[in-house]
């Protein structure tokens, strides 16, 4: 049986990533930072098939041990730093372990376990500025934030660890790619959720950065097999992983508004601390080579991975809903509680009313938290 060795295993990609190789028969080991207190929902449904190990990006020792624990024939190196916008308030930190920290786990491999396969999770953010569209794997770098300089350096730390050492070191240029799992301050995921949230009218607007930039997002679940695939070859080499095809922040945004029958422009403002310092306006990929080399496509198109998000979150609002208890919930901004509690309940719009029944099937009454 195969092993392998997922760093950044709580992720989004990290979760689809070990299904997809638990599929495979693969014996599945994840890297976990400490924390005080862990989030496992990505992995709650798959924990009991994996074996997580303690260790971190920062600490060398730590990643020479586990290692030598594990002895993986595969490491796929997903953890980083991945917010773009927190590069800039922390750039040391996101150099640190989003960079170097490529360097520290090639280092581990290299002393501890040479003949490892390596996946490096390279980045479209390096095309930053686009010197040529679509972008393939000749087009030149040149990335806007700290956390694309930082990708750049572990692109190259990997292309120069499989030239100097022979280590069987890929890095894959990868596209956004986005689902239910995405994390919630990322704008497609931000857009679906408030969407939802809209829907159910427990919240009124959404505010929004730069709406022109363009992307080409394609489903989180088809990219994790191309990462898989290129570990597979006889000879190690890099890929553009990506759908083709572009689309704005406002199509993305229109769209999700229509799978709930809204009109986006009655509710989208803008607020101009979502644009950034250095903003990388448009992006598209040309994944020729991964479909001539690994005979990898996206099965999941825009309009379907639009549709799903929205779905995702609407299911997932309505069933906290009819389960949560209220009376401890700040998020949403609502108070509630049992008939007895509450008097003033005509400010549940009358479209909510089904979803705001509680565990055991009373119904609770909400009223907004005053000012
Ligand atoms: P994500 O959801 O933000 O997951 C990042 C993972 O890294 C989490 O498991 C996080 O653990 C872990 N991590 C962060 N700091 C760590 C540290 N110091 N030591 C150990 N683990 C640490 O990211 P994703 O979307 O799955 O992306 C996976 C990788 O692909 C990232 O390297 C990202 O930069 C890259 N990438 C993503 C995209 C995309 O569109 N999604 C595109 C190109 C490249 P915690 O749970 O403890 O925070
Ligand atoms: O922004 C614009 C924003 O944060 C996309 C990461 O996975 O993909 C991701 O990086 C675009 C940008 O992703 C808001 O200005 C407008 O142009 O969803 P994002 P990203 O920066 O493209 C790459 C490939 C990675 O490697 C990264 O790890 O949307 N935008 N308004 C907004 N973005 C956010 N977050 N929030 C807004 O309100």
């Amino acid at each position: 049986m195969k092993k392998a060795l997922i760093t950044g295993v709580t992720g989004q990609d990290g979760s689809y990533l070990s299904e997809f190789l638990l599929e495979q028969g693969y014996e599945v080991h994840g890297m976990v930072r400490r924390c005080s207190s862990q989030n496992f929902s990505r992995i709650e449904h798959i924990k009991d098939k994996i074996a997580l190990h303690q260790a971190d990006l920062l600490d060398q020792s730590s990643l020479e041990a586990l290692v030598r624990d594990v002895q993986p024939d595969e490491v796929y190196n997903l953890a980083a730093m991945s917010f773009v916008p927190a590069s800039w308030t922390q750039p040391i930190m996101t150099s640190d372990f989003t960079g170097l920290g490529v360097t520290r786990m090639l280092e581990a491999i290299r002393l501890v376990k040479p003949s490892a396969k390596f996946y490096q999770a390279s980045s479209s953010e390096m095309f930053g500025k686009v010197k040529s569209e679509p972008q393939n794997e000749q087009t030149p770098f040149h990335p806007r934030s700290p956390y694309g300089v930082s990708k750049v350096y572990g692109h190259f730390i990997t292309v120069n660890y499989r030239e100097s050492y022979n280590i069987y070191g890929c890095s894959g240029i990868l596209f956004n790619h986005e689902s239910p799992r995405r994390g919630i301050e990322f704008v497609t995921r931000k857009i679906t959720d408030a969407v939802a949230r809209i829907k159910l009218g427990v919240q009124d607007k959404l505010f929004l950065g730069n709406l022109d930039a363009c992307r080409d997002w394609g489903f989180a679940g088809d990219y994790v097999k191309a990462m898989w695939l290129m570990l597979q070859q006889d000879q190690p080499d890099d890929f553009v992983v990506a759908t083709g095809k572009k689309h704005s922040v406002r199509e993305f945004v229109s769209l999700a508004f229509d799978r709930v029958g809204l009109n986006y422009e009655k509710y989208v403002e803008i607020d101009p601390k979502f644009y950034r310092p250095a903003e990388v306006c448009t992006l598209c990929g040309d994944a020729s080579k991964a479909k001539r080399v690994l005979n990898w496509e996206p099965d999941v198109d825009f309009n379907q991975l639009v549709n799903m998000m929205v779905d995702a979150d609407l299911q997932s609002l309505q069933l906290n809903a009819e389960t949560a208890d209220y009376s401890q919930n700040t998020q949403t901004g609502w108070e509630c509680g049992d008939d007895a509690n509450f008097v003033v309940y005509a400010t549940i719009p009358a479209r909510l009313f089904n979803y705001f029944k509680n565990a055991s099937g009373h119904r609770v009454i909400a009223r907004r938290r005053r000012a």
